[in-house]
Parts: C-alpha cells; structure tokens; sequence
C-alpha cells in the first residue's frame, strides 16, 4: 500500500481511482465493505483503489476544548486493517480549519478528480463533504455525471436490527463486552502498548507476574478481569489480563497489566498488542494476598477453559 500525507503529498496525479473516504475508526464491517468494494471495483476497471482517512479524528483537530471519541483503533491499527483489505493508496488527511473550509465541488474537482483521476466513488449512505458539510450523495451524483464517474453506495451492515457503527462499538467496549466486538469489528478488540515497569508485586508477593501497559490513546474497555491473547515480538501468547485500580491495596493506581500463561521471559520496552477475548469478572478487594493469588488461579484455570473451547 502507498501513503500519503494529505493530498499535497501526492507529487504526481494518480488514474482511474476508485475512492472510499472516512474517519474509518475502528475499521468495522462497514467500513471493510467500502473498503473491499473499492478494491473490487478498481479490479474491474483496471484501476487503482484509494482510501482517504482523517488523522488525528476531525474533532480533535477542530475543537480542542470538547471531548473527542477515545480511538477503537489508534492509526497505526487502522493503517495495518486498511491494507489488509487490500487498497493501494492511503490518503492521510489532516483535518484542519483550510481543509474544512474547501467547497463541495473544489473538493471533488481539485482534488478527487484532479489528483486522484477518480473514477469511482463509494460511499456510506450518510456521507457528507466539503464546506459545512455541504454536500450529500445527490450532489455527488451530480458531479458524477457532470465530471465523468461513478458513484456507489454499499448496502450498511446490520448486526440484528442495529447499524454498525463507530459510536455503537464504543459503547460495547466500554462497558467491557468484549465477546462482542468480533460481531461488529470481524475480530477481537485490541489494544496496543509499550511494557513498562510495574510495581513488581504480581511475581513476588502473588506469584503471577504481570506485564504492565503503557496504553495509546485508545478505548480502554470497562475495569475488570478478561482473557486476552497477546502478540509481541517474542510470539503470540494467551493470558489473563486486570484493567483497573487493584482494590486489595491501597495505592489505587490505575493500570492494564496482563499475565501471560506458559511465559518466563519479560516484554520490558516491547510494544505489545493485546486482544480482549472476554470478560471473566468484575475487579474486586480481597482481604489479602492469599486470597487474591487464589482468585487469580481460578482465572487462569477459567480463562485455560475458554481458549480449549476457543480452540474446537
Ligand atoms: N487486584 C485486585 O485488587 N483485585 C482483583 O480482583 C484483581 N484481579 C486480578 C486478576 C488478574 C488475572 C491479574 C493478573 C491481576 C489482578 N489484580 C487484582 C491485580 C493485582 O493486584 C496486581 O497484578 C498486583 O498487585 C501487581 O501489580
Ligand atoms: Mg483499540
């Protein structure tokens, strides 16, 4: 896949593009439907399929003051899902105060048409572009037929009744259903983080050491206990993972820290990718170590279950 940053990075025009445009957080089905249609399209037409994505999230450039949405996929995860759906081109644009102020048809003249030599456009049902959101669908079928290409609009993919959206699949992690993620994303809730130092209480004192994660600026799912797996580059490993302030002692520090099984080594420095299975139970105060490291041991044996039936 070729990037670039913002359109001004593109040094030379591109040809007959099939373009899908988004904030794409999180890369949910939806998203991966424009996404493959594209790729599709652009196979049929002998052409070359363009995703362009907003980075930082459009609100966060806007309007520094109001809470932006916490990322699903921070950008390198969403960079990695858009490749793998198979584009050719990333687009990256920084939202800024120039950017919003660009009209409707200066946007898909100048820029689709221009610089990208679009041809086809595929675009979810709510799309809306250019200056205050100026344009819709209907006025980019009109610019279709006046400038020469096509315009798409994939039906939106339902889970049951509900529409899959970015807002819909922030809520379900939030309150720490993480099972059921995969219906929405296509597979397993991630964070990602570096390892660093923790209390040094989990080998030690409970003997189930734990590797500590600095988290990006992403989603946390709710405080609890769950099975995770995790990838570094050391391997892929299963685990038991704590999300929240160890009320059994009093230094009420918030931290994300897994516990791998069948692992003696350490992930120090090591970025690592954490994939939230399921939730196996709230955090809770012990009355001590003792009672703890046995809670523990059963999560291990509970989360040990889950992988065997996982696994069938
Ligand atoms: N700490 C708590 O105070 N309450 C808990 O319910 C709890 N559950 C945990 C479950 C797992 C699987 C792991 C790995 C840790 C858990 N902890 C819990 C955090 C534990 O106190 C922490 O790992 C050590 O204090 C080391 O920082
Ligand atoms: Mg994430």
């Amino acid at each position: 896949m070729e990037l670039y940053e913002g359109f001004d990075g593109i040094d030379h025009p591109l040809t007959k593009s099939v373009v899908t445009i988004g904030n794409f957080d999180g890369v949910h089905k939806g998203h991966q439907v424009l996404l493959a249609s594209a790729v599709t399209k652009a196979e049929e037409i002998g052409g070359i399929s363009v995703a362009i994505t907003f980075e930082p999230h459009p609100k966060r450039v806007l309007c520094k003051e109001a809470d932006p949405p916490p990322q699903i996929t921070i950008y390198e995860q969403k960079r990695e899902l858009i490749e793998a759906c198979g584009i050719d081109v990333l687009v990256t644009v920084r939202f800024t105060k120039e950017f919003a102020a660009i009209e409707a048809r200066e946007f898909v003249a100048d820029l689709l048409v221009g610089k990208l030599g679009m041809k086809a456009f595929i675009v979810g049902g709510d799309y809306h572009f250019g200056r205050k959101r100026e344009g819709d669908i209907d006025l980019m079928r009109q610019f279709a037929e006046e400038m020469g290409f096509e315009v798409f609009s994939p039906q939106w993919v339902t889970v049951g009744e509900t529409r899959i959206s970015s807002t819909r699949i922030r809520e379900v992690i939030k309150r720490g259903d993480v099972h059921r993620a995969p219906e929405f994303l296509g597979r397993f809730y991630q964070v990602r983080g570096e390892v660093v130092a923790g209390r040094a209480r989990g080998g030690k004192l409970l003997g189930f050491p734990t590797a500590n994660i600095q988290l990006s600026d992403e989603l946390c799912p709710a405080t609890g206990v769950y099975a995770v797996s995790v990838a570094s580059a050391q391997g892929q490993f299963e685990g038991v993972a704590n999300i929240g302030y160890s009320p059994t002692f009093d230094d009420h520090e918030f931290t994300v820290e897994v516990h791998l099984l069948d692992f003696s080594g350490d992930l120090y420095g090591e970025e690592i990718k954490v994939n939230m299975i399921q939730k196996l139970r709230d955090e809770k105060k012990f009355s001590g170590i003792e009672e703890l490291s046995q809670q523990i041991a059963t999560d291990v044996i509970n989360a040990r279950k889950l992988f065997e039936v996982l696994k069938r």
